[in-house]
């Protein structure tokens, strides 16, 4: 199996640049934001516990978030791989990540570190405010509660994977497809667990 994190602080383009990865890799895309978000509009009981934290710009809990992802990896077991999108966001998170892969002998194979200044994060993010709907995205407060929940609690997960010698860092800034054609060049240097 190829399973890529695509990693970064809020509003670096994960979301954006995981649509074209997938189509290109046929991986299976996991964003936890976008399943989160469904539960949210389907009102299910995950989807309004989540709701409390994401409208104040702070992490779901580990628990809600893990569970929902084992459910997938056990849903999608004909999937090649997977491009897990915004998970995971904590140490946590990255350990049970790991040790649910495992028992489908696989693992990570890279992760990818978008790299992107904090004012253009914040400029992205309030654009994307006007018209998205998003409560998490409405106001500037919110938006920097976002990246103080990465610089403490987040930034963090690259490190556990450097200790394996699994994160490569690409610069988020520039065009969409600049950006594209720099992930691809590092997804084709490193090969299936
Ligand atoms: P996410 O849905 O993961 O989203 P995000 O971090 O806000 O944005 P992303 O990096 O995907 O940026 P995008 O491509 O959209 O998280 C939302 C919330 O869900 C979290 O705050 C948290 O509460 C909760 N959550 C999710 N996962 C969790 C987990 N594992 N544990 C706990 N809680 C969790 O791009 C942003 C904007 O920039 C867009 O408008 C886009 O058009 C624009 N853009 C993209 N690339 C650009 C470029 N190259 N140039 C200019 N603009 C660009």
């Amino acid at each position: 199996m190829f399973n890529v994190i695509l990693f970064g602080p809020p509003g670096s383009g994960k979301g954006t640049q995981s649509e074209k990865l997938m189509e290109k890799y046929g991986l299976k895309h996991l964003s936890t934001g976008d399943l989160l978000r469904s539960e949210i509009s389907k009102k299910t009981p995950l989807g309004i516990e989540a709701r409390n934290f994401m409208d104040k710009g702070q992490l779901v809990p580990d628990e809600v978030v893990i569970g929902m992802i084992s459910s997938l990896l056990d849903n999608n077991k004909e999937a090649t791989g997977f491009l897990f999108d915004g998970f995971p966001r904590t140490s946590a998170q990255a350990e049970a990540l790991d040790r649910l892969l495992e028992l489908k002998n696989s693992c990570i194979s890279v992760m990818i570190a978008l790299e992107v200044s904090e004012k253009e994060l914040i400029h992205r993010l309030v654009q994307r405010g006007k018209t998205s709907g998003r409560a998490d995205d409405d106001n500037e407060n919110v938006i920097r509660a976002r990246i103080v929940e990465y610089k403490t609690k987040t930034a963090a997960v690259a490190d556990y994977y450097r200790k394996f010698n699994k994160v490569v860092e690409v610069k988020g800034e520039g065009s969409v497809e600049e950006i594209f054609e720099a992930l691809c060049k590092q997804i084709e240097k490193h090969s299936d667990c």
